[in-house]
């Protein structure tokens, strides 16, 4: 009995061994395992689809396509090869989960392209690590032990190995090319077939319209959607990407329609009430709409703007609609109405393009337009796109100085204080200013003497944190008010105020413990995007507020309104916020809303499997999608014209016709 053990485990060995020789052969199918468990653990993280049996196919498929070149190396160099494959594409996949987590997107070649900015966001990136996620790198040492393992076993045979076999051509033939062959050609169907079936099923259109990364990703899978992505990206900027005269005839006449709604505010009672008055813009950093109004430990979050939003005419449903190019996208639609691109920034993919912006439209009323922000003046490529958008000078990081050191760089207090000087030391009137906050900025960290809110039990929460810092950029907003009325510029000025983008802190038991109620499904879609919006007129004229449903694409059009600029030839999206003209609200997602519904794409990007709400009521009632399939087509609509205008310069040519 104890012998036969002996010898059953002698040959158990024996074969582990042998096995463990034959690791070149079966690496690619435990680098496949093991990516396979990594994919599908992100998809449970990313949380927007869920994984099927095609989903898998695309995700192995994918693996095979990215390995099958290992076949023909040497047993020292395919080992190596694979742990080297394993450790790239384990942190490629832990890139996309930290990105995902701060931006609800993937990576995409344009935002690599960005990566520049990196460095900026490191105390961002830190505190989006969670403890779980050595799972993603659990398997390289494993990996690396056995290529090490691989390496030393061949060390000796090497030489024998460089001797020129009897029949090579036969060799090379079966042992490399036709199981290489057979590798690459089973990944090239596990991809093919499976994204065929969808695209001509539920997926139809998708790839076309590229409104929307998360249905292409659940098609395709993460390292399919990097794949297509690198496609796309080559396909436009290498190989060219025109469009057909009809294509841009139609996306013209979209603007004739357009037109004809922009054009109503010609004939509004408040068109042109307010020309010649200077404007005050102020983009702040992270500043969402459920801080507005709100208490903790029974003291207002923002003092100064629940004062100032009672003296002004107040949006209480504007959202932002920004995509992957976070500020820069909020700075684009508000000045350029115009959508953010599905991927990337427009003021880094399309700086040198011709739009009608904000600066160039005011600068024609005789208005002397700036920008100011107190950081480096190459992030989102601002000294680019605010050269093309023709501002008359950008204040950037080297025109302040940093006497009050608050995250990235200065603090809001001093921004607006030395912002304000330098417009005094320009002395021109009317002017037009952008200001960009900055100290609202993730992860909301400020010095300690800057804490002067009691969060209470919130405190040491990254929203403890947030709300630290909102009540921070409230009091810089009242110390603005306080010098603008110093310097008599107060009721010569139109000051607008709106947040940029939503905080990325999707931790919905922090709100339900700062609002002390539970958060209902709709509720937290529309807490993420809305921010507030609010214009100051002089004297406090026309305050109330505007219910209607509008969105940062329409900060341009609601101020030629008030200063009376006709839209003439001009291409933009946006609607006057102060129009009676219909309107709705489309985000990127291509979910929209008009006030009456409220639209959530599903994953899949199918109209039909989203969510509809109607909204028109104290309570959001979940109803037939039915009622948001109009809407949802003309979002994607919209979205497309948008893309087309961006990526193939069609204000240029559209102007260019005009002058004819
Ligand atoms: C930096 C600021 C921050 O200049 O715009 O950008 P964000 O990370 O919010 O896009
Ligand atoms: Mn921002």
């Amino acid at each position: 009995m104890l012998t036969r053990l002996r010898n059953t485990t002698q040959i158990g060995l024996h074969w582990i061994l042998r096995g463990l020789q034959l690791w070149p052969l079966w690496g690619i199918t435990l680098l496949a395992a093991s990516l396979l468990y990594k994919l599908n653990e992100l998809d449970h993280q990313f949380n927007v689809g869920g994984m099927n049996y095609w989903k898998w196919a695309v995700n192995l498929g994918a693996v095979l396509l990215l390995s099958f070149w290992t076949v023909f190396l040497g047993p020292r160099s395919k080992a190596l090869s694979l742990a080297l494959l394993d450790l790239l594409l384990s942190f490629l996949l832990f890139a996309d989960l930290i990105y995902f987590r701060y931006f609800k997107d993937f990576i995409s070649v344009p935002v690599l392209l960005q990566a520049g900015q990196v460095g900026e966001l490191q105390a961002s990136i830190w505190s989006l690590i969670q403890p779980g996620d050595w799972i993603y790198f659990a398997d390289i040492p494993v990996a690396f032990a056995l290529a090490g393992w691989v390496f030393w076993k061949h060390a000796a045979k090497r030489r024998a190995s460089l001797k020129i076999s009897s029949n090579p051509i036969r060799k090379v033939l079966w042992r490399k090319l036709i199981p290489a062959v057979f590798v690459f050609a089973i990944g090239w169907a596990l991809i093919y077939y499976p994204v065929e079936e969808q695209k001509n099923g539920w997926a139809r259109g998708l790839f076309v319209g590229n409104w929307w990364n998360v249905p292409i990703y659940n098609v395709t899978g993460l390292l399919g959607f990097h794949g297509y992505d690198t496609y796309r990206y080559a396909k436009e900027h290498l190989f060219g990407d025109d469009l057909s005269e009809d294509q841009i005839q139609e996306t013209k006449a979209w603007f004739t329609d357009r037109q004809s709604l922009q054009k109503q505010m010609e004939t509004e009672p408040l068109f042109g009430q307010y020309k010649g008055k200077n404007v005050l813009v102020v983009q702040a950093e992270a500043f969402q709409e459920f801080v507005i109004g709100q208490s903790i430990q029974g003291e207002e979050i923002t003092p100064n703007l629940n004062k100032l939003i009672g003296q002004s005419i107040y949006f209480p449903n504007f959202y932002h609609q920004t995509a992957q190019g976070r500020t820069s996208d909020a700075d684009f639609l508000t000045s350029c109405s115009m959508h953010p691109l599905p991927t990337g920034s427009a003021f880094i993919r399309f700086a040198g393009n011709e739009f009608d912006c904000a600066p160039s439209i005011v600068k024609n009323e005789g208005y002397d337009a700036t920008v100011h922000h107190s950081y480096d003046g190459s992030f989102w490529n601002r000294n680019n796109m605010y050269h093309n958008m023709d501002y008359d000078q950008f204040y950037s990081i080297k025109d302040y100085t940093i006497d009050e050191p608050i995250g990235w760089s200065l603090g809001d207090v001093s921004f607006f204080r030395q912002t304000i000087d330098q417009l005094k030391e320009r002395n021109k009137s009317p002017f037009y200013a952008l200001t960009i906050t900055l100290s609202g900025h993730h992860p909301f960290k400020l010095p300690y003497s800057n804490q002067e809110l009691d969060v209470g039990k919130m405190k040491g929460t990254i929203l403890g944190d947030y709300v630290q810092a909102m009540h921070y950029v409230d009091s810089a907003v009242g110390s603005l008010i306080q010098d603008l009325k110093d310097e008599g510029l107060w009721e010569d000025t139109i000051l607008l105020f709106y947040g940029d983008h939503d905080n990325s802190v999707y931790n919905w038991k922090m709100y339900e413990q700062l609002f002390d109620k539970p958060i209902a499904e709709i509720d937290k879609d529309r807490i993420v995007r809305k921010v507030p919006f609010f214009i100051h007129l002089p004297n406090d004229e026309n305050a109330g507020v505007i219910d209607k449903a509008v969105g940062q694409i329409d900060t341009t059009p609601t101020i030629m309104h008030l200063l009376g600029i006709p839209m003439d030839k001009r291409y933009l999206m946006g609607i006057s916020m102060l129009s009676e003209a219909p309107k709705s609200v489309v985000f990127r997602t291509g979910g929209f809303t008009d006030g009456k519904v409220y639209f959530v794409p599903s994953g899949d990007g199918i109209i039909d499997n989203g969510k509809c709400y109607d909204i028109s009521g104290d309570e959001a009632t979940l109803v037939d999608s039915a009622a948001c399939a109009a809407g949802a087509e003309s979002a994607k609509v919209d979205l497309g014209v948008s893309d087309n205008v961006i990526e193939h310069d069609l204000i240029a040519t559209f102007h260019k016709e005009d002058e004819e």
